[in-house]
């Protein structure tokens, strides 16, 4: 599923960097997010589905070559969690995310999207909830 397409001009660090920041490169950049949640063949799409008591799939493959939209699905009966080091290179993170939280909660039949830009390397994600040690996953990021 995943969609090969343009660069984003700009690296991905400098993506992050100014995503926040009002310049005309950070104005520039927030622009390009909608586009990329709306699905104009820009950035990567995966989908993740949380089940109890397992993340479907549990590999994922992606590329630097651009942002990564990730939706999650609560596919169980039971609350689940995300939690990864790939939350760190979130350029956007859903509203209701709780703040003092480390991970994204996820009720059941709920969608979560987020979009993330981490540099090559292998990332782990997991679900907290006590009882769901099992539910682990990995993200695999290549250069691209
Ligand atoms: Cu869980």
């Amino acid at each position: 599923m995943g969609r090969t397409i343009d660069r984003v001009p700009l690296g991905v660090k400098r993506w992050i960097k100014h995503a926040g920041a009002a310049t005309p490169t950070g104005l520039l950049l927030l622009c390009l997010v909608p586009l990329i949640l709306t699905g104009c063949d820009n950035g990567q799409s995966l989908s993740l589905t949380t089940e109890d008591y397992r993340f479907t799939p549990d590999l994922l493959h992606a590329s630097t070559a651009s942002p990564i939209l990730l939706t999650i699905l609560n596919a169980g009966r039971e609350v689940h969690e995300f939690d990864s080091p790939l939350l760190q290179y979130a350029v956007e993170r859903p509203i209701r995310s709780p703040s003092n939280h480390a991970g994204l909660t996820i009720v059941p039949g709920d969608r979560l999207r987020l979009i993330v830009a981490p540099p090559a390397g292998t990332y782990l994600y997991i679900c907290r909830r006590k009882g769901h040690a099992n539910m682990t996953g990995t993200l695999i990021v290549e250069w691209g």
